[in-house]
């Protein structure tokens, strides 16, 4: 099959963004390749230990000596509102950036993450225009009052699967309640997010928002590690978000993680049938797999499972894979080769394990360099089966059959994650009792992806500590002052006058 030519060009070098200029990183060049057609498209040039620190001076500097954290409630709402508007305008070339870089369907693309990272900034700046204090009234005639200010200075690690969408929720929230921030994108995915810096700049104050660049282990773990850092927002996996901690718990950084999910997607006989397979099928297969809500174990009453399950791998026969220009794909290829190789080796897995390989498995020949693949399933042996307890992170979903509500709450909780749970039932107290019983941090009923940006999102167990989320990010974002006066001059004990 021909691809159709994404027509954007990348800078050949991508750079760091420091104190609102672009500046060369003193680390090595990086590949950055397009996953449709495993070309190298640009280089990424790495930042070091000292670039990580003239971006962390930066931002300290413009938060300690510039006006942004003192900024009239007003002026910042002004300005989140400037950058919604930056994102709109631009809204095709930073698509089209973040195709290039993740393989992800451009229509998605367009209509999801682009609006949703849009979103973040007008949600933000709504959100501050309510804020509040608290005020404590005592007989004794004190008065107490409760302070949020800005925390300071924040590291926000972004990953490559939703790049845009996900970055934007950190930097909305961070520089809302009158944080600065760095950023570091994935070094897979670097091109949209650096565009939108380069806008940024137009906008905010220097040092308010900088970029550095770079792979994990180096530029991502000098800027935990940096000892200027208030705050650090980490989105990833969770084998990489405990070392984050344990690199941030020297410091004492206080540290939101989002992390991985491996989460049950349980089907009832008592749910309309044709929306939970509809449900089923967009909860393992949009986002080209790769996303943490992703509902990858597909839990069904045995009453109804052979036709389900035999439903469920007609639909994903005839699932477009291919070209993520086209409007009419469905999944495009995956963000790079190593993770589609991992990916793959779960179905040979699957079958060494006594798993049953029901639908997928191998390589898509769609293009011969692209990291293409079959979506896959499998009707595993036990949930204690691998692909039902890692992490896959792709187009891979795991049935398992259950006979009564208890034996579905035992299954699903059974797992080291806890991210998200999925019900469908049109039977109150099934979703109620099923709805208490989940070990998760969000469940949803009958519908899959709500998410309510008010409301807190992140998870249980091994999959986060803390919260994103309206009042979960005023709570991360800044820290709480207490200030206690008298409200008339009180009678004190007078050390050294007896
Ligand atoms: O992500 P990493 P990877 C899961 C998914 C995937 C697995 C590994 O299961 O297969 O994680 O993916 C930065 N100090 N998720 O390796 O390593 C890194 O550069 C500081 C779940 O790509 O978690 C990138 O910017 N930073 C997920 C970010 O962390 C470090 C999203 C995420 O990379 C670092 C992505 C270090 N020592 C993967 N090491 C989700 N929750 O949505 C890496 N990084």
């Amino acid at each position: 099959m021909s691809l159709l030519l994404n027509p954007i060009e990348p800078p050949k070098l991508i750079k760091s963004w420091i104190n609102n200029d672009a500046a060369h990183g003193s680390g090595r060049e990086l590949p950055v390749f397009y996953p449709a057609t495993g070309e190298q498209v640009s280089i990424l040039v790495e930042d070091g230990p000292e670039d990580v620190n003239k971006a962390v001076i930066s931002a300290r500097k413009a938060f300690d000596n510039t006006s942004w954290s003192k900024q009239s409630i007003e002026k910042r709402i002004e300005i989140l509102e400037s950058c919604r508007k930056v994102i709109l305008d631009n809204l095709d070339e930073l698509a089209r950036l973040e195709c290039l870089a993740t393989g992800l369907i451009l229509r998605e693309i367009k209509g999801f993450h682009l609006q949703r990272a849009a979103y973040n900034f007008r949600f933000f700046a709504q959100y501050i225009s309510q804020t509040h204090g608290e005020r404590f009234d005592n007989t004794e005639g004190y008065l107490t009052l409760v302070n949020r200010e800005p925390a300071g200075v924040i590291g926000l690690i972004a990953p490559w699967n939703a790049p845009l969408a996900l970055a934007t929720m950190k930097i909305a929230a961070s520089i809302a309640f009158g944080n600065c921030a760095i950023l570091k994108p994935s070094e897979q995915t670097p091109f949209s997010l650096a565009k939108l810096v380069s806008l940024l700049s137009n906008i905010l104050p220097p040092g308010v928002l900088n970029l550095v660049n770079g792979r994990g282990p180096v530029t991502g773990s000098h800027l935990v590690a940096h000892p200027g850092i208030d705050r650090i927002s980490f989105t990833g996996g969770t084998v990489t978000g405990r070392s984050v901690m344990m690199e941030a718990g020297k410091q004492l950084t206080p540290c939101s993680m989002e992390l991985g999910g491996k989460s049950a997607n349980i089907i009832f006989s008592s749910a309309d049938y044709q929306r939970a397979l509809d449900g089923a099928l967009i909860g393992i297969y949009s986002n080209n797999g790769q996303q943490c809500l992703a509902g990858s174990r597909i839990l069904v009453e045995e009453k109804i499972f052979d036709q389900f399950v035999a439903e469920f791998i007609e639909r994903t026969k005839q699932i477009v894979v291919g070209d993520p220009l086209k409007d009419e794909t469905e999944i495009g290829p995956i963000a790079s080769k190593r993770h589609m190789e991992r990916i793959l080796s779960f179905a040979d897995l699957a079958v060494k394990d006594g798993d049953k390989l029901l639908v997928g498995g191998h390589k898509s020949d769609i293009h011969e360099k692209g990291y293409f693949m079959e979506p896959t399933a499998v009707l595993a042996k036990s949930n204690k089966s691998r692909v039902c307890q890692e992490e896959i992170f792709g187009p891979f979903a795991s049935f398992i059959p259950f006979r009564s509500e208890d034996e579905a709450i035992e299954i699903a909780n059974d797992t080291e994650f806890g991210l998200v749970s999925y019900i469908w039932s049109d039977h109150m107290p099934t979703i109620m009792n099923m709805s208490e019983a989940m070990r998760s941090g969000v469940v949803w009923v009958n519908t899959p992806m709500m998410r309510e940006l008010r409301a807190p999102f992140g998870g249980f167990k091994n999959s986060g500590v803390a919260r994103e989320g309206g009042y979960s990010c005023e709570q991360f974002y800044t820290e709480e002052k207490t200030i206690s006066l008298p409200k008339s001059p009180l009678n004190l004990i007078k050390f050294g006058s007896r």
